[in-house]
Parts: C-alpha cells; structure tokens; sequence
C-alpha cells in the first residue's frame, strides 16, 4: 500500500540495521506531534490505562503516532516492503530518583520474541523517544549484532534496583484455531558481557527501528529530576500470525 510522504532510508541505512539489528532516524516526529501527545498524556487517565496495549485501535492519539506516515514508510522499508501491521503500542513514563536513590525500574534486557512470538518471525519496533534520553535517564540500550544469533536463553530476573519482577499467563492461539496458556514473565537474557551493552542517546522525536531478536531493555531512572518518555509500537509484516491472543487482532498501519 503507498504511504503518502514516505522518509526514505539511504542505503547506508539499510545496510546498518541489517548489521546492527537497530537503527536511530531522527526527527521522525515533529516537537508539536511529541508535545501534543505528552500533554494528552498527562491528562487524568482511568486505572490500568497503561496496561492496554491496544489503544491504537480506539484512541486517535494512540493511533497518530503507531500509525504515522514516517514511521510506517521506515518500518515497510525495513520489512522488504510488506505493509506493517500493528500488534501492540506502550506508552513508557521513567520517572527521575528526585530525593531517593533511584527512580522508576527499566526492562531487563530481553529480545521482542521471547515476548511475542510470530510466524514468521517478522516482529519489529519502532520505540520513540518523546524527550532527550540517555544513558542517565534510562534510555534505550542495545546489544548491536544481537539479532544475527536467534533466540536467546532468558530466565526470569531477579527483582533488584534496575528491573522489576513480575510473571503473567496469556492465551496462545495458533493458525489452525488451537488454544492454549502460557506463563510469561519478566525475561532477563543470562550471560550478556556489559561491553556488549550500547546506553543510546536519543533526542526526542527520534525513533530507534529494532527488530524482534534484537537484545534491548533499559535500567533504572538514576537521574534527579528527567523523566524518561517513550512511545513502542510493535509491528509484523502483513500475512504473519501473532500467537498470543490478546494481541492477535492486527490492524494495518496503512
Ligand atoms: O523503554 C524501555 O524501557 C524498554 C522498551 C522495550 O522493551 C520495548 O519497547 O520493547
């Protein structure tokens, strides 16, 4: 399907995602499209409102920014022009350690696709910084070259300063209609070397494209007083099945 506008990758572009697994585009969002869907954020929201990982399908805020034409057009180029097609949205809030120690927890460092599997495995992100970030403010971090190597091993992370614990059951469904539970929780891949580790430093309104195995996560909030926001929507190329149910109910991004 033609998006109107398109940002069109160099390339050089191409060939760094292909060899790093991520790839940082600036100025995907405008500072007005940032600034306009961080103060709908900030309006009072009913409880849970952050658990629901599906308001791009009812909420014009939501669905701007998951289905925004630079996006789109960058996430298509990267799924060899299949039309992106929408699985889940999060909107992430770190907020800074003010008087403690630390603030808000990050997301042990995980791959997509231990989170959500698909077949075929042409799970994306597109994650977006809605304020400076870095590696002070619980920026994004990236093992570049990662995902050459499939999927990692992951246990469930001990709760600690950085990451929180949690475990959660989903309805899996497959192709054929067969149903079944399946016990996910906060994955943590064991073993990764912290050099390994890149902190990104990403300005707001620029988006970091990864792909489903690509190891990423974040740590805690060390900051005194910089809120960390971020903006994921997570996309499969058109035709690939998502096995978890709750998320399954794809919407085209075009
Ligand atoms: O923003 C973060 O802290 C981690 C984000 C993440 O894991 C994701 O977008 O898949």
């Amino acid at each position: 399907m033609q998006i109107q506008d398109p940002m069109t990758l160099t390339p050089e572009q191409i060939a760094r995602y292909e060899r790093d697994g991520y790839l940082i585009v600036h100025d995907v969002l405008s500072d007005d499209e940032v600034d306009a869907f961080v103060a709908y954020e900030q309006e009072p929201k009913p409880e849970g409102w952050l658990d629901n990982l599906r308001h791009h399908v009812d909420d014009p805020h939501w669905a701007r920014l998951a289905r925004h034409p630079n996006v789109v057009s960058i996430a298509q180029q990267l799924l060899d022009g299949a039309t992106p097609q929408i699985v889940q949205t999060m909107y992430m809030e770190r907020q800074p350690a003010g008087d403690a120690e630390v603030g808000d927890k990050g997301i042990a460092l995980h791959q997509d696709l231990h989170y959500l599997p698909t077949e075929p495995d042409t799970l994306m992100a597109c994650w977006i910084a809605l304020n400076d970030t870095d590696a002070g403010n619980a920026g994004l971090c990236v093992v570049p070259g990662s995902h050459k190597d499939g999927l990692y091993e992951a246990r469930k992370n001990e709760d600690d300063q950085e990451h929180d614990a949690w475990e959660v059951e989903h309805l899996m469904r497959d192709r054929d209609g067969n149903e079944w539970t399946q016990r996910f929780f906060s994955f943590d891949i064991e073993g990764l070397d912290p050099e390994d580790i890149e902190r990104l430093t990403v300005p707001k309104g620029a988006g970091v494209f990864f792909s489903g195995y690509t190891i990423h996560g974040s740590y805690a909030n060390r900051s005194k007083d910089r809120v960390r926001r971020a903006f994921a929507t997570h996309y499969v190329a058109e035709g690939s099945w998502v096995v978890r149910a709750d998320v399954q109910d794809l919407v085209p991004a075009v």
